[in-house]
């Protein structure tokens, strides 16, 4: 079987410190397959446009939030399977090739998950896990998933299933969205177990009481 030709997609805002680091070590994973690496960026100030055209990524750009940022580089994305990714280091590169094989083997979704046995987090500190757990759980009652994680960024798509999600959040409240709509849409979804870093460099970008309460709202105004 040929191999998928796989589309990146990194949202980043002021993240020139950490994808100089990232790009080097999602290249050499991805060295056996043809690829894309898009940056989202919404005009860093800091230079991170121009490090990731240097180091051969796509630039394109995005005014809004991370949501926003992901729906443009979903609609950008040419691949076969299409994976979402943080800039700031936190997601593996070497787990990349799980969420790639998750595809492969026939599911449209793959989530990594903090909360399955071989994952873990070394940045959620205890409110923001709390958090976390509560909106799963609510999701969970809702919705009838059976999600473990929700609030965690690193997915892989195939390419049809990424285009069947119909999505508006322009904030954190994405991952939530998406979540939900793999359910309403009947994709077939795998978890897997993801470990998240620190993050190297810069400033986390998300705060944990504005974002919770779009999360929330995000979950209700699904609810129908
Ligand atoms: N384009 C774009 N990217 C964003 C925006 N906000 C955050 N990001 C990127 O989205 C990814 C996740 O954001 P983070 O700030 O790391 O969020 P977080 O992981 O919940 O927070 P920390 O644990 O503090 O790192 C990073 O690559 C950010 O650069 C935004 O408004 N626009
Ligand atoms: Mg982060």
């Amino acid at each position: 079987m040929p191999k998928p030709y796989i589309s990146i997609i990194i949202p980043t805002l002021n993240e020139a410190a950490n994808i100089r680091h990232l790009l080097p070590k999602v290249k050499s994973v991805l060295k056996d397959y043809t690829y894309e690496i898009i940056i989202v960026d919404k005009h860093s100030k800091d230079g991170t446009a121009s490090i990731a055209k240097r180091m051969r990524a796509k630039v394109i750009y995005d005014d809004k939030g991370k949501g926003s940022a992901l729906i443009r580089g979903f609609k950008a994305a040419k691949g076969n399977i299409i994976i979402s990714m943080d800039a700031d280091l936190s997601h593996r590169p070497l787990e990349l090739k799980l969420l790639i094989s998750g595809v492969e083997a026939g599911y449209d979704v793959c989530m990594g998950s903090r909360f399955l046995t071989g994952g873990g987090s070394d940045d959620m500190p205890r409110f923001r896990r709390a958090g976390n757990k509560f909106f799963v759980s609510l999701v969970n009652a809702l919705y009838g998933t059976k999600y473990s994680d929700l609030c965690y960024g690193y997915r892989s798509f195939s390419n049809v299933a990424a285009r069947k999600l119909k999505l508006k959040e322009t904030g954190f409240g994405i991952e939530t969205e998406i979540s939900i709509e793999a359910k309403k849409e009947g994709l077939k979804v795998m978890e897997i177990p993801s470990f998240e870093k620190k993050r190297i460099e810069g400033v986390g970008k998300l705060h944990a009481f504005r974002d919770g309460y779009a999360i929330l709202k995000t979950i209700f105004r699904n609810f129908r």
